[in-house]
């Protein structure tokens, strides 16, 4: 996969965090963290730790200047603990000190007291004690209870999902750097820079305007650095303020897994009715979210669960509710899909298990109740450009899906031992911030007097392209070729008051701000040519750099007309801001248009599954997928694939486990498997055509979190093959399903 980072990548030449040059004089800062998972901070003994070789200082919540609240929604959570402690590797002080080395050999002897109590770590038993985040919310439409007895078949049970760890390569990590005047330049690992920004003026009293955040690019982030990169920096600045010296904390891989929150884990009640013919009459679910000690983006992640709960599929009555349940857990947080993917797993859980009672094919079920344009969601939204049917329709055609079943029910019949499943799966995806004043972006675009472009928007290049897309947005725009445009770290300083690169909308937002500031530029160029030309301005155009007449060339090329514009004392830079239009959501009466457009898909999944062993490999996936008029098809390409592999390490291989003193038990790669090469499929992804999209520049479409879906795609597969080997037996849906679950589902007595 080509982008703009590929050619640094492979060099070598990408700084990230730790590969800063560092300053003169900097300070290394080692985490000191809760080693008990609910309990009252009695005592933090330094002294032995201060008087370490090396060591500078050591930071407790006294040492904070301003206020020691680093909570973004809801104000619960201190960046160093005070009084309480609510989870096992929370920050409690830190260590600064001459190297690396000697700050975690110190971090290790600052002794911490906590007279421990007794901690809650299942979500319904947080439920049932109402420790709640926030108030439960429930979306209704059309009347339930009214039709259960109108159903052929009414199904209930239990879904549920673990975490996962989202395992970027870089781990959460800043730098601090004083300036003069008590400015402050942080270098951050962050999604969400002008959160670090507010989080450090907060945290040190100082206005916003003291604070400079810069960021390069990110070794991955996946919604883990939305939020859960700010503690990190935060603490950084603090140690530069109190020393006047230069700060870095990177944390080690061990402390990250341990310190850092990861996907929320969800269990789920669900209660689906269907007609004879397989249409959905009813569904009630109720949500539960295990959203750990702190809010962090807990009611956020809710809210897009409520949703997407019901899929792509049109569901007449609903009932969905939902609990952010407060445990003593390392906060849960951002992860691609945020909240969607546990939300649409249960109603394919609850459709799987309707089909199977009902007798009717799984798929065919799924096709029925797809949505089509001017259906309403339950919240009200009117669905609009709905490419469910023709995604799904399109993978069943292209990839054959009728025959491989056919294939698959024949190869099931003649092997006792080895048995095949295979699934045809639709997703959608709901594109903006369902908190809609973050739909907004900034850019600012320079021209040099030599034709050179600038960029600078709010969008943070996490591996994901967007600065690739930038690119392609700005010189289609602007009418140039694209190595004529860089794109500039992201730095709060040169755009403001950006939103987090997240949402799956870096691209769409930062794209349409850069689009917009291009605009302006080569409208004021396009006046100097007119003059220079004696044209009229609605005659010219800019296509690969030369100025054109009509179809003609006019003879004036771009540099000269940036060069002219400058003699002649015309502004050659722009600042735009985007607002996504169209948008709007009623908490209160739990109905409105959240959305600026969904994304529309569906694979097909191919398994073999190994009934001795409880081992399976995912032999192929088969995708259409909705791209709009991709900006970039290698790339989209690479979001499309990382995605399905992340969605397939979810619902599988990924299991987050605690013990029961809340201590996380998969705290290394030996005990937390992700997907590697070998878990790989084949791919196929084919982009719809005729897939244009008016709410994106250029016609694209968000591509970020919309294919994660695709793993419950591989999750039906592996059920359908399981239930081969032993129909008669239920499947409870309980995710991930590790090789161990298989093999007590193939063999197990209950
Ligand atoms: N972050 C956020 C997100 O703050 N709000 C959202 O709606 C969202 N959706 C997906 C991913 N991150
Ligand atoms: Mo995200 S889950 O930070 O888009």
């Amino acid at each position: 996969m080509r982008n703009f980072d590929t050619t640094g990548h492979a060099l070598g030449t990408s700084l990230f965090i730790d590969d800063l040059p560092e300053p003169a004089g900097l300070l290394h800062a080692a985490p000191v963290c809760s080693e008990v998972a609910h309990g009252r901070l009695v005592a933090i003994e330094t002294s032995v730790a201060r008087a370490a070789e090396g060591v500078a200082r050591v930071l407790v919540a006294a040492d904070i200047p301003g206020q020691n609240q680093i909570g973004g929604i809801v104000e619960d959570e201190p960046l160093l603990a005070e009084g309480e402690v609510h989870f096992v590797g929370q920050p409690v002080a830190a260590v600064l000190a001459t190297s690396r080395r000697a700050a975690a050999l110190a971090a290790s002897r600052v002794a911490v007291d906590i007279e421990p109590g007794e901690p809650v770590l299942d979500p319904r038993e947080a439920a049932r004690l109402g420790y709640l985040i926030a108030p439960s919310r429930t979306i209704c439409c059309g009347d339930v209870d009214a039709v259960w007895e109108a159903c052929a078949v009414v199904v209930e049970g239990v879904a549920e999902t673990g975490g996962q760890e989202h395992f970027y390569l870089e781990t959460q990590g800043a730098m601090a750097v004083p300036l003069e005047r008590g400015r402050l330049r942080i270098f951050s690992s962050t999604q969400a820079p002008a959160a670090v920004q507010r989080a450090v003026s907060r945290v040190l009293d100082v206005p916003m305007n003291m604070v400079e955040v810069e960021v390069a690019r990110l070794g991955g982030a996946f919604g883990g650095k939305e939020d859960q990169a700010t503690p990190w920096a935060a603490i950084a600045a603090l140690g530069a303020r109190v020393t006047g010296h230069p700060v870095k904390l990177v944390l080690s891989r061990h402390d990250d897994l341990r310190m850092t929150g990861k996907r929320h884990p969800y269990s789920s009640d669900y209660r689906l009715g269907l007609a004879a013919d397989g249409r959905i009459l009813a569904y009630e679910v109720v949500l539960h979210q295990n959203s750990g000690a702190a809010a962090d983006l807990s009611t956020a992640i809710l809210e897009r669960s409520l949703l997407h709960a019901t899929g792509p599929y049109l569901v007449p009555n609903a009932r969905i509710t939902g609990h952010c349940c407060r445990t003593d857990l390392p906060p849960f947080t951002a992860f691609r899909g945020f909240g969607g993917p546990q939300a649409m797993f249960v109603i394919e859980a609850a459709l799987d298990h309707g089909a199977r009672v009902l007798g009717m094919d799984p798929w065919a079920v799924r096709r029925r109740n797809l949505l089509t344009d001017g259906d309403s969601l339950p919240f009200g939204m009117r669905v609009e450009r709905c490419r469910a049917a023709r995604c799904f329709d399109d993978a069943v055609e292209r990839y054959g899906f009728r025959e491989r079943r056919e294939d698959v029910r024949r190869f099931n019949a003649g092997h006792a031992l080895v048995k095949r499943g295979v699934s045809a799966v639709p997703i959608c995806f709901g594109i903006s911030f369902t908190n809609t004043q973050l739909n907004q972006a900034g850019a600012l675009v320079h021209v040099y007097t030599d034709g050179s472009v600038s960029v600078n928007t709010g969008a943070v290049e996490m591996g994901q392209g967007v600065n690739t897309k930038l690119l392609v947005v700005v010189a289609r725009t602007l009418g140039i070729p694209p190595d004529l445009v860089t794109i500039e770290n992201t730095n709060t300083s040169r755009v403001a008051n950006t939103s987090p690169t997240a949402a799956s909308s870096g691209a769409d937002m930062n794209g349409a701000a850069a689009k917009l500031a291009c605009e302006r530029i080569r409208a004021r160029l396009l006046g100097v040519a007119a003059r220079k030309l004696g044209a009229a301005e609605e005659e010219l155009s800019i296509q690969d750099g030369a100025i054109v007449r009509g179809d003609a060339a006019s003879g004036l090329d771009w540099a000269q007309v940036v060069r002219a514009a400058y003699a002649s004392r015309v502004n050659l830079s722009a600042q735009a801001h985007f607002a996504t239009p169209g948008i709007g959501y009623d908490k209160i009466r739990e109905r409105g248009t959240p959305f600026s457009y969904h994304v529309w898909g569906a694979a097909i999944s191919e398994v073999t599954l190994d009934c001795l062993r409880g081992t399976y490999t995912f032999d192929r996936v088969m995708v259409t997928h909705d791209a709009g008029r991709s900006l970039d098809e290698l790339v989209d390409r690479g979001q499309v694939e990382g995605a399905l592999l992340q969605g397939i390490g979810w619902l599988t291989m990924e299991e987050v486990v605690f013990g029961g003193d809340g201590r996380l038990l998969t705290d290394t790669l030996s005990t937390y498997k992700v997907p590697d090469l070998f878990s790989a499929p084949q791919v196929d992804v084919a982009f719809l055509e005729d897939a244009d999209n008016p709410s994106a520049p250029l016609s694209s479409k968000a591509i970020g979190e919309p294919p994660f879906l695709y793993g419950i795609g591989t999750y039906l597969a592996l059920i359908d093959a399981m239930r081969a080997y032993r129909p008669e037996r239920e499947i409870d849906h309980i995710a991930p399903l590790t090789c161990e679950r298989v093999l007590l589902f193939l063999h197990g007595s209950k």
